[in-house]
């Protein structure tokens, strides 16, 4: 398994005998070296021998489900926009606008697999009867945006983008598209919307984009761990995918994982999905400073708070969902004892509020209102009310009551903040206010 260390003197990686993600130093993996380690094996065989219908069937049984946080099915996806040859050919969409707080997976593939995630691109756009590719990028990401532009250089030049690729038939070629540093784009509407050069604003859904996404046409967007998985699943088939979850989750391969805030090693480590919090916490050398634990968030600011008596569960999809919160992108933000819940959850909240689009009311007013509580709460001013109120905005927030599911993954660690630590909340009222309601005035006196 592999092992990478964030900051970028310490970039020291195990490789994967099988997956070979990341080189040992860290250093940026060329088209030379790619190929060399059987790279762009997986498009010779499959553009020559299978159909998109056989790739569709091989992604659904190997169950790679969405890296991006929401867990849905590739496979699925997939075959939910099978193009057939006389219908319109759409686009392939690579989120790789990673911007979710905690969360920097995705940055490190791009910088040093780019590779990995053309060749997956490759097959997804073949399984998809895409005609053209576009990677929608982080704007802040100027490494990886080096990179991908050596990456894609490459390729056209050795031919596998372009025209009949490896002797196929098959025409696809892949654009790089930066965004400019919101968080809203990396919501898929939203990214559609920005692609086209509107304002990033989320559409509803249906249509999914896989019907109808860029410029109208059947668009499939996935993130970009999810793309280069492919490569492997379709080299080394369903079954031995699925088995490098070692039988501890339904959910097949392996998982990008991460830990950040206060452990003695923050990094990102490639294991058998399905590990646990327990084990991810022992590889980052444990709490620093010899603290406890006090909580933790499982895969960015868009999840539920969860506890230390949830380290021993299984970090997977269904297994972090049923605890009231979701496994998101899969990178852990830990929190000790001595700091503070309210403040934590303001600073994410106003994360959350400065990114709304404002779109649509409870989002755009929403979380300013959300904000403006905690922050009074923070300083030791709130109001009596104020911790029904937060609640009842959780509430408005919630799934189901906006456009896309960025005011319901803000609702998410305020919900769960509330729920487990509401005596530090309630310490946020103002001592006088407080003593005022437990003890009033009686009327008229
Ligand atoms: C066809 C249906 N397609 C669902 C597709 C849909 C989308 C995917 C997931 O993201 C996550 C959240 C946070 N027919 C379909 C269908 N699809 N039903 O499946 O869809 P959905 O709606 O479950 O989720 P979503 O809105 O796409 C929500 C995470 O995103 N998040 C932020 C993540 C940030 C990063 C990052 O920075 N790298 O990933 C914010 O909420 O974890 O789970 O493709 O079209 N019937």
């Amino acid at each position: 398994h592999c092992q990478l260390r964030q900051s970028a003197g310490e970039r020291r990686a195990e490789t994967h005998p099988l997956t070979w993600r990341f080189r040992e130093d860290g250093a940026l993996i060329g088209l030379e070296e790619y190929v060399e380690k059987d790279g762009y094996a997986a498009v010779r065989e499959v553009l020559g021998n299978q159909s998109p219908q056989d790739v569709i069937a091989t992604m659904k049984e190997a169950n790679v489900r969405g890296r991006g946080g929401a867990g849905f099915s590739a496979g699925l996806k997939w075959s939910l926009t099978l193009q057939g040859g006389d219908l319109p050919r759409g686009y392939l969409v690579c989120n790789a606008d990673e911007m979710e707080p905690g969360t920097f997976k995705d940055r490190l593939l791009l910088e040093q697999q780019p590779h990995l995630l053309i060749e997956g691109m490759i097959l997804g756009a073949y399984a998809n009867n895409s005609c053209f590719g576009y990677i929608f990028l982080r704007g802040e990401y100027i490494e990886a945006a080096r990179a991908l532009i050596q990456a894609l250089n490459e390729a056209r030049a050795a031919g596998w983008l372009g025209k009949n690729i490896a002797g196929s038939g098959f025409d696809f070629d892949i654009a790089l598209h930066t965004g400019a540093g919101r968080y809203i784009c990396g919501e898929e509407t939203a990214l559609i919307s920005s692609l086209e050069g509107l304002r990033a604003n989320p559409r509803t859904k249906p249509p999914f984009p896989g019907q109808s996404g860029a410029w109208g046409k059947p668009t499939v967007v996935n993130n970009v761990e999810t793309l280069c998985n492919v490569p492997a699943v379709m080299r080394h088939g369903a079954e031995w995918y699925q088995g490098l979850s070692g039988g501890l989750s339904d959910d097949g391969g392996t998982k990008l994982y991460g830990v950040s805030g206060r452990v003695n090693r923050t990094g990102l480590w490639e294991l058998p999905i399905g590990t646990s919090a327990a084990e991810l916490l022992d590889r980052a050398g444990g709490i620093r400073d010899g603290r406890a634990l006090k909580t933790w968030l499982p895969g960015g600011g868009s999840t539920g708070f969860l506890l230390p008596e949830h380290l021993e569960l299984a970090l997977d999809f269904d297994t972090i969902g049923e605890y009231g919160s979701r496994l998101g992108t899969g990178l852990l933000t830990v929190v000790t004892e001595e700091q503070s819940v309210v403040s934590l959850v303001r600073n994410l909240e106003a994360f959350f509020a400065r990114e709304s689009c404002g779109w649509c009311t409870p989002c755009r007013d929403g979380l300013p209102w959300t904000l403006k509580i905690l922050q009074s709460l923070e300083r030791g001013e709130g109001e009596q009310g104020d911790i029904e109120l937060l609640e009842q905005l959780a509430s408005d927030l919630g799934p189901g009551k906006t456009f896309c599911a960025h005011a319901p993954g803000a609702a998410m660690p305020l919900e769960s903040s509330i729920r487990h630590f509401r005596a530090e909340f309630e310490a946020g009222i103002a001592h006088e206010r407080r003593a005022a309601h437990e003890d009033p005035i009686p009327a008229g006196g």
